[in-house]
């Protein structure tokens, strides 16, 4: 039973809010598992094809529960440490793209939860950063790997090694957002992006994403292999033919996913 999510499902986007307000959305391990098993049930939906991630109040994420933290033992913090990394991965191998919706605090866990979806609006009051090493730990979700691909090493220990917290316009700055918007607007406009994601074909956005993927975890030798064979398989596809069809028909094509 999902107690920690409110998941909502309109014209093939799923919008999946983190519901715990009080907490400042603080990811325990109960909110952990149900987003795992929230983002594998989008990805088994025909009918979606995009998601929207986003927090419920002030917060998207305020980092993982500090409380919940402050009572484990060694081994249960390690278990906790691998929820956070299936979590992320299962958002990662995720057929559909994900959008984190930033609408407020995003720290710690919650900061390496955005970086482990596609892509990452943010309200222009929403404030990021990677506090763990204030507290005596690091951002053990993947933060220090996924940050420093994303930016480079240099910022990524700026952020991780000073845990001090920055403005949406600094992140977009260095790179680390796409888009910043206005806070009002921000889930308007992040349905709108996904949107453009549900009129394409479902089997190119998901061949697109894991290629996009590969190029930061191989060479890129390995990342055109990967593309080049990939490549065959968007030919074996209808969608490819009404692609091709509808452009020529001068019409909107209209992808099966199949
Ligand atoms: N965990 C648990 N509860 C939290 C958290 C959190 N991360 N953040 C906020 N809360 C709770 C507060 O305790 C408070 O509860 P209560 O009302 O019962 O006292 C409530 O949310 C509201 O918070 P504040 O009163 O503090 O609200 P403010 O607006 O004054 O401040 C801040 C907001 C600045 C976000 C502040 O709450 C804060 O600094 N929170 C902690 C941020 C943080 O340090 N995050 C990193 C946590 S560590 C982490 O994420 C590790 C990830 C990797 C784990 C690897 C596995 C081991």
């Amino acid at each position: 039973m999902i107690t920690n999510l409110l998941i909502e499902k309109n014209a093939g986007v799923a919008v999946i809010k983190i519901n715990r307000p009080k907490q400042l959305n603080a990811l325990n391990l109960e909110t952990l598992g149900e987003l795992e098993q929230a983002i594998k049930a989008q990805h088994d939906d025909p009918e979606i094809r995009a998601i929207i991630l986003t927090g419920e109040g002030k917060a998207f994420v305020a980092g993982a529960d500090i409380l919940a933290m402050s009572q484990m033992t060694p081994t249960q913090a390690k278990a906790f440490a691998e929820q956070g990394h299936r979590t992320m991965a299962a958002i990662e191998s995720c057929a559909k793209p994900v959008i984190a919706a930033v609408n407020g605090f995003c720290l710690g866990g919650g900061m390496e939860l955005a970086l482990s979806c596609d892509i990452i609006l943010a309200s222009d009051q929403a404030l990021f950063g990677l506090p763990e090493v204030t507290l005596g730990l690091f951002p053990g979700w993947g933060g220090t790997q996924r940050l420093a691909k994303l930016v480079g090493r240099n910022i990524a220990k700026e952020f991780i090694l000073t845990g001090k917290k920055y403005s949406a316009e600094e992140c977009f700055k260095r790179g680390i957002i796409n888009i910043m918007i206005p806070h009002a607007n921000l889930l308007e406009e992040a349905t709108k992006m996904a949107q453009s994601m549900v009129k394409a074909a479902p089997i190119a956005v998901h061949i697109a994403k894991k290629a996009i993927n590969q190029t930061v975890e191989s060479s890129l030798e390995a990342g055109l292999a990967h593309e080049r064979s990939e490549f065959e398989k968007c030919f074996q596809t209808n969608d490819l033919r009404e692609g091709f069809k509808a452009f020529v028909e001068k019409r909107e094509p209209n992808f099966q996913g199949n």
